[in-house]
């Protein structure tokens, strides 16, 4: 009976592999979205460094594009004013041009994972908006020039807007008020007239969101500022938000006049009852309750969570010509920001590959998913 199975096995190998033309060996989810979009993943340290070398066969196998999970953060290039550290950040760089991926850079300006002295005087007080649209200028400048015509894309503001369409109360915002964007997509372009840029954030789906973000991207196309793309970052959970609700901001942005880049998907299947926020900041005590699989997926989650992705591609691959690019954020389970967010030390399963390398299941299904578009 064994042998059977195994032989039908081949079988539907072989005619899948025939009805699409391609040698089973090529069906890798960088081949098969090849002319829809990117399909690229987050890449930590050890990626970077090739010491988690099973993590970087999958990335050179399955993906087209990268982006550094936290090297380029501002606190990590330039931990205190005029000393940069590019080390960790060239090792990305060339990780990506010796494997031939469409390289960007997160992330120039985020009012989190920034280097303390970033707003302050010597004295401790904030600085004026002249020293710090200086300091804007001198860390977007030196960066971006180093890597001009490599790295393809910047998301040059990360998170600057709140879910009901009003402005962080960041820093950047107090001292500049809401000018920090467009000033900063301003200095990005000059260091690099050839980079695509971004505007990134979490929870892009709500409506005063929405809203906030398409104003801001007409408000700098009318003053002749470029801006590339909207990146939705998609940490999502089972149930929020729902399809329609993310397909009317895909819609929204796309007739705005920019491209969507999905830019850190993730699923989670963990309970969420605090919604989907990825703010950094945010901390829930632990609770053995809201950690129930921690030896694996029940069925019935695991096919609820299949779907989900299932559902986002089906969505992505109808709007491809809008979507320049889908990101995971990470490779396998055991590197996801989710096991620990917002509550440390849970066991989450976000993301394609699992803890011991192995290709999820869903994958082959997201594969399938384009042989009829
Ligand atoms: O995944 C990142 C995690 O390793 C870091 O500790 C955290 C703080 O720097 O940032 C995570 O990535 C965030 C990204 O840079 C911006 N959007 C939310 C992501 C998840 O927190």
């Amino acid at each position: 009976m064994k042998k059977i199975a195994a032989l039908l096995g081949i079988l539907t190998l072989t005619v899948s592999c025939r009805t699409t033309g391609t040698a089973s060996s090529d069906i890798t989810l960088k081949n098969i979205f090849k002319n829809k979009f990117y399909i690229g993943t987050a890449m930590s340290l050890p990626q970077i460094y090739g010491k988690d070398r099973k993590s970087v066969e999958i990335i050179r196998k399955q993906f087209s594009s990268i982006v550094a999970e936290n090297c380029m953060k501002s606190m990590f290039l330039q931990p205190e004013e005029n000393k940069f550290f590019f080390d960790d950040a060239d090792a990305f760089v060339a990780f990506g041009e010796k494997n031939n991926m469409f390289i960007i850079g997160h992330t120039l300006i985020w009012h989190s994972q920034l280097p303390k002295w970033f707003f302050v005087d010597k004295d401790g007080k904030d600085v004026s908006p002249e020293v710090l649209k200086q300091r804007m200028k001198n860390h977007i400048t030196t960066v971006v020039s180093r890597y001009k015509g490599r790295v393809k894309g910047w998301d040059v503001v990360n998170e600057a807007i709140m879910e009901d369409g009003s402005y962080r109360k960041s820093k950047f915002y107090e001292i500049l008020g809401e000018d920090f964007i467009p000033l900063a997509f301003r200095y990005a372009h000059e260091a690099d007239p050839d980079a695509e840029l971004y505007y990134n954030d979490y929870n892009e789906w709500y409506p005063g969101k929405v809203a906030a973000v398409i104003k801001m991207v007409k408000d700098m196309k009318a003053r002749g500022i470029r801006i590339d793309g909207v990146g939705m970052q998609a940490h999502v959970g089972l149930d929020t938000p729902s399809i329609e609700e993310y397909e009317k901001a895909i819609s929204a942005y796309a007739q705005s006049g920019v491209k969507i880049n999905i830019t850190e998907l993730d699923i989670s299947a963990l309970p969420s009852p605090w919604g989907t926020s990825a703010n950094v900041s945010d901390k829930i005590a632990y609770d053995e309750k809201m950690n129930p699989y921690r030896n694996g997926l029940p069925a019935d989650v695991q096919a609820n969570w299949e779907n989900r992705y299932q559902d986002f591609f089906r969505l992505f691959l109808k709007h491809k010509n809008s979507i320049r690019r889908v990101t995971l954020w990470g490779v396998t389970d055991s590197q996801s920001w989710k096991n620990d967010f917002p509550i440390k030390g849970r066991t989450d399963y976000p993301l394609l590959f699992d803890r011991r390398y192995n290709t999820k299941p869903v994958v082959g299904k997201i594969i399938r998913l384009t042989e009829t578009k």
